[in-house]
Formats: structure tokens, sequence, C-alpha cells
């Protein structure tokens, strides 16, 4: 009996120690984790069907275009060095003059519609238009300032006949906005008097405004693509910025924002303070690619990338390394293999043209996209260790495994790691899924495809079929134990 008590006892305390370390280690993790009102609203992707479309797209273009394609990044024979876009921040341009250019914006040879042919050639499944740059100047007739289209001599809209005539290509379409606005009197860097706050408080009215007009305007935009968000004033209007944010996602169900637009109650921009990401999917991916998959933490992404090193709008000198068709699409096929999607910027001409480099790139890259963009579309990380000859992708919808080949092996033997019991039922080139190419296994689930003269001018794609296997083939060694 007295044994029996002692065992309870024993078995109490231990209950007893287990309900105090469990409960020490909740209020540990509590203190890591911060109440936040204006942090991030959900944990772990979109499943609707508008974000699954944006996860399959793969490949984007993005357009950058406004007053300062006029100067290209010149004024008064003297070049700026900087990115062609911000040419309005110079010293060596006067801002009063800059903002004049309005004067000038009469693009005679702009047309929606062979913009948007280029872009469907390139084979891009959604494009990205910059309606309002930092230096506030809209591309459509915003009724809340002076400062657009509507009083340039052309007098048109651009954004409606863009928006029209890439839908019609089956391309979706993000509004890119700048929150940053050089033009409008009341835009601070930072609140430090009354006065600044006042202000502030009829630029952020003004924002939204111009926010609900674009949405309401163009009703088939698929989201918005936030810029220019980085400045102390805006980084402290958590509340508004949320409040905002909720207001368009009821307005427009399935709007697609990205975490650059807003900032929780501590200023945290991107991920909030308790290291969620805010928003649809991560917008940090500008002019850089991820190197492994653990560096997207399981978010959805995409990365923006110009074609010299950082030149948006149209600049005259188009200078430095400029990007080839085989480097892009080779950006195009590292971000898939990492589940984000690859957008090419574009900085069309101050009289609406598309310059010429640009064209040959979309061309090049469309004339590649035309035969192997099944390993593009819909496809995302395939789970597979990446081996030398390139980047795996996997269908999201059938499961076929793609290798996207950039370095061809001397030997002709490209080395497959598989998960374990998963053997190859079928390899063959894209282009002639007739003939079987020969695979050797070469340790339990992993193999060499076999691929002689392959002469390697142009990236290609293997697809490989796999098969789920009980067990090994059994025709290799044993491991020695060492
Ligand atoms: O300052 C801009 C820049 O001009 C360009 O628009 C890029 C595009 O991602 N965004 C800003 C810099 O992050």
């Amino acid at each position: 009996m007295k044994q029996l008590l002692n065992k309870k006892i024993l078995l109490l305390s231990i209950l007893l120690l287990n309900v105090v370390v469990t409960s020490a280690q909740n209020s540990s993790e509590a203190k890591n984790t911060i109440e936040l009102k204006h942090g991030s609203h959900r944990i772990g992707k979109r499943t609707d069907t508008v974000m699954k479309k944006w996860r399959g797209y793969g490949l984007g273009q993005f357009i950058h275009w406004g007053l300062y394609a006029i100067p290209g990044g010149e004024w008064n024979g003297k070049t700026y060095n900087g990115a062609a876009e911000w040419i309005r921040s110079w010293d060596g341009m006067p801002k009063s003059t800059y903002d004049s250019l309005i004067y000038r914006f009469n693009p005679t040879q702009f047309n929606a519609v062979a913009w948007a042919i280029t872009a469907k050639e390139m084979g891009a499944r959604y494009v990205t238009i910059t309606t309002k740059h930092h230096d506030g100047f809209c591309l459509w007739p915003s009724k809340y300032t002076k400062y657009t289209v509507a009083n340039s001599p052309y007098k048109k809209d651009i954004i409606g006949p863009l928006v029209k005539a890439y839908n019609a290509e089956g391309i979706d379409v993000i509004l890119y906005f700048s929150i940053m606005d050089w033009n409008n009197p009341n835009w601070r860097y930072d609140i430090k008097t009354e006065a600044d706050s006042l202000a502030f408080e009829k630029f952020k009215t003004f924002t939204r405004n111009q926010l609900i007009e674009l949405l309401t305007l163009y009703p088939t935009a698929k989201g918005l693509w936030f810029d220019g968000t980085w400045d102390k004033a805006w980084v402290k209007q958590a509340a508004f910025a949320d409040e905002l944010e909720t207001e368009m996602r009821k307005l427009r169900p399935g709007l697609i924002i990205g975490s650059r637009f807003r900032a929780d109650e501590y200023g945290k921009r991107h991920f909030d303070s308790n290291g969620a990401m805010m928003g649809d999917y991560e917008q940090g991916w500008e002019r850089k690619i991820p190197n492994k998959i653990d560096d997207v933490h399981g978010n959805d992404w995409d990365c923006v990338m110009t074609v010299p090193e950082n030149q948006w709008g149209y600049n005259k000198a188009w200078k430095g390394h400029i990007k080839t068709v085989n480097e892009l699409i080779e950006m195009t096929a590292k971000c898939v293999s990492l589940g984000g999607n690859f957008v090419l910027n574009f900085g069309p001409k101050g009289d609406g043209s598309i310059r010429q480099e640009e064209l040959d790139l979309a061309k090049g890259i469309g004339s590649w996209m035309k035969v192997n963009s099944e390993a593009i579309y819909n496809c995302g990380y395939a789970g597979l260790e990446k081996q030398d000859w390139g980047f795996f992708t996997k269908n999201t919808k059938t499961n076929k495994l793609y290798m996207l080949v950039f370095n061809v092996p001397l030997s002709g033997d490209y080395r497959v790691k598989l998960p374990a019991r998963t053997d190859i039922a079928k390899a063959y080139l894209l282009t002639t899924s007739s003939s079987a190419l020969r695979t050797e296994e070469i340790h339990p689930n992993e193999y060499f495809i076999h691929l002689k003269n392959e002469p390697g001018k142009k990236p290609f794609v293997i697809v490989l079929e796999s098969t789920s296997a009980a067990k090994g083939s059994g025709n290799v060694y044993e491991k020695a134990k060492t």
C-alpha cells in the first residue's frame, strides 16, 4: 500500500515537473512572439486560384515608362550616372525643368498592342507596368492631380489601352505604384513637425484616392506592385496602410499585393517583427536571385531584373554589361527552379517605341520559350539537389521533372539524384520525346543520363518521368564499410 502511494507521488511529481517545464517553454516562446496589430495576416502561402495562377506564370515583363524616358539619362550634353528614372534627383537637372517635361510628353510611336505582342512573343505571362513612378507623373488621367497624361500634349490614357492590349494577348497585368511622390507638395520623407504631419495626412488621402481610382478604372488588374515605401514618413503609417490594404482587398477580392506595401507598427518592412512575411509574395528580390530554396523561407516570390546593371527607365547610354538571351533564360530557369517568377524589365523610349536591343532579347527568349516553356510554366521547385549541369523544375500539375541544361558535361553524362525509392521510367529530350535517352544507375536512386554530342550552343531540356520503386534495382555493388 505504502509502495503504491510512493509510486503515485512519483508519478504526480513527474507530471507536475512536466507542466512546469512546458509552461516555461511556452512562456519563452511567447517572449519571442510580439503581439502585433499590423503584422502579417496570414501564415503560409495563399491557396486561391488567382495566386495559383500567379505562381505558375514563370516569366513576366516589367515596364518602366514615364517622363524620365525623354531625357533618357542625359541632360544638356551631360550624362547622369544613376538609374535613368532617378534623373530628377540629380543636381545636373533642375527639378522645375524635369517637372515641365510633362509638356513634351507626346509619344507618337506608342502602340499598346505592339508592346503586348512583344511580351507575348517573349513568353511573358504577366506584366507589371509603372502607373506612377517616384516623379509622380501619372500615366492615367487621375482626377487627384494635374500631373498626368491628360495635361500633356498626348492627352490620352496610357494605362487603359495597355491593360486592354495585354489582356487580349492573355497576359495578366499588375499595376506598379510608387508611394513616394516627388511632385506632390504634401509628400514628406519624414514627419518632424506639426506642419509635416498635417501635410502628410493630406498625402495619405491622396494616395488612398489614387489607389482606389486605379482599381476602379482597371478592374482586370490582378495586383499592385508597390515601390517607394521605404521613407520614414510612410513606414510610420502601419495602421493606415493596413486599413487601406484591407479596403483594397475588399474592393477587388483576389488582389495580389507584394511585401513592399506596408510596415508593421515597429517599422519592420517585408517581414513583420515576428519574421512573418507581409503580403502575398516576397518583393525583395530586385536584381538578385536566391541561391538555394532555404533563402525563400517557403514564400512565394518574384525577381525583377534589369538588362544592364541598374537601369529601369530608358537610358540612351545603355552601357556596362548587357545581359544576353542565354543569361536571361538561365535566370528564368533558376528562379522557377526555386519556386519564383522571373520578371524582365523593359524601358521604352520617350517616343513610345521599344529599343531594338530589347526587341531582340524578347525575340531570342521567345524563340527558346516556344520550344521549352513546358519546363517553365506551372513549374516550380522539384525538391531535388541542384546538379552542375543546370536546374531541375517540376510541373506542379503533371509531376513531370525537367532538367534545364546550361552547362553541358564534356563526358556527356548527366548526373541525376532522385529521392529514395524513385526510378527513372523514361528520359528524353523535350524536343524529341519519341527517342528515349540511355540511363544508368550508378548508386541507389542516382543515375547518369547519357547524351553524347550535344553541341550546347543553346540551353535545352531533358524530361524525366519517374516511378516509385519498392526497392533499388540491385545492380550496383554494396557500399564499402569504412
Ligand atoms: O527606385 C526604384 C527603381 O527606380 C525601380 O523602379 C525599382 C524596380 O524594382 N524599384 C526602386 C528601387 O527599389
